[in-house]
């Protein structure tokens, strides 16, 4: 049963299991609601980068800071579908298309609703990032064939003034109301490592399970730490504190995709494979993140024939059907 009445003394005494205890319950509730051992694969890719004129305080694309980044303009349309074709030949399933915006322009309207169609008429799943939305940008892009649109919470309410200011929490939740209604599927997570403390950790993860409906993805990042920016120098968090929120992330909700993203680069094969114990069952392939180096194709197929995991085929949702899973 799915449950969006979570408390944070429930999410707080799971979280501080002794480790074997959380990672056993998290794996044995994983294999109750996904196919084994298969691992769902995405592919990023940035359409517009830097000079965003938000001010979050981990990022390279904030116009705010001084980091090392060669801005760049929309990239044209047939250039992304050809990335796309790539990414599909090397065996994702989705494609995941990232903008740093405020939010979309209506100028720019045109151009995501055309590459979403020329992507998704490829055969794979669409997923686009482009900061906050109104109903109206939400529902064209749901009828465009856009499949997931991600907008994290990033942190808990409490910690979130010291990472952003220029949009607040509850501009982010309306954000996620307008996907949520307009029949999109939701991916919302957040970023560990950026110096909050462990009740802050629970605060998100009370935050997105306790939506009215569980974010279908939830990406949970490890912050890359980038010269130029406020938290350049923040002290690095303990690997084990977040195999811990992934691990509890899989127990409050049970049917969401849990996605490795930002961090996995720097992570050894043992952490991550812990994290996949832990109910993690979804990763960013490819060299590139959107501005960061990525864990890259080649080491990701070997730890997956290292640890016997395959990817989920394209098109293919284990919720509704018998999974026929592929090798990447
Ligand atoms: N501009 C859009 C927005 O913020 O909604 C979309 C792109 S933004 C880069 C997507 C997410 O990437 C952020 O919400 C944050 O969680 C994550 N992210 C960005 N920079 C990161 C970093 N240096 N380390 C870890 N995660 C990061
Ligand atoms: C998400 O939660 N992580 C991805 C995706 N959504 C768009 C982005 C990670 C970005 C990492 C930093 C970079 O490459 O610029
Ligand atoms: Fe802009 Fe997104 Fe980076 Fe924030 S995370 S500065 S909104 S690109």
């Amino acid at each position: 049963m799915l449950r969006n009445d979570w408390t944070r003394a429930e999410i707080h005494s799971l979280y501080q299991l002794p480790l074997m205890d959380l990672l056993f319950q998290a794996q044995s509730i994983h294999r109750q609601h996904f196919e084994k051992n298969t691992i769902q694969v995405s592919t990023l890719l940035s359409i517009k980068t830097g000079k965003c004129p938000e001010d979050c305080k981990y990022c390279s694309q904030s116009a705010h800071y001084d980091a090392d980044l060669e801005a760049e303009k929309r990239i044209a349309v047939d250039k992304v579908i050809r990335e796309a074709q790539a990414a599909k030949a090397s065996g994702s399933s989705r494609f995941c298309m990232g903008a740093a915006w405020r939010n979309p322009h209506e100028r720019d309207m045109p151009y995501v609703l055309e590459m979403v169609k020329e992507v998704k008429a490829l055969g794979l799943e669409t997923c686009m990032t482009l900061g906050m939305l109104n109903s109206s940008q939400a529902t064209r892009l749901k009828d465009a064939g856009l499949d997931y649109y991600n907008h994290n919470l990033d942190t808990s309410r409490e910690y979130y003034a010291n990472i952003i200011s220029t949009r607040t929490f509850d501009d982010r939740l309306n954000t996620l109301d307008h996907v949520r209604d307009a029949g999109l599927k939701v991916c919302s997570g957040g970023i560990v490592g950026l110096g909050e403390s462990e009740q802050d950790r629970i605060g998100l993860l009370h935050e997105l399970s306790t939506l009215p409906i569980h974010p279908e993805s939830v990406p949970i990042n490890m912050l890359v730490p980038i010269a130029g920016t406020p938290l350049a120098d923040v002290e690095k968090l303990d690997v084990i504190d977040w195999i811990r929120t992934i691990a509890t992330a899989r127990i409050l909700m049970p049917k969401s995709y849990i996605r490795l993203s930002a961090g996995r680069e720097s992570l050894s094969d043992s952490d991550q494979a812990l994290a996949f114990m832990a109910g993690a069952n979804s990763i960013f392939s490819g060299e590139k993140l959107l501005t960061t180096p990525n864990a890259g194709q080649g080491r990701d197929q070997q730890l997956f024939a290292k640890l016997g995991l395959v990817a989920e085929k394209p098109q293919l949702n284990v919720r509704e059907t018998a999974v026929d899973a592929m090798a990447i």
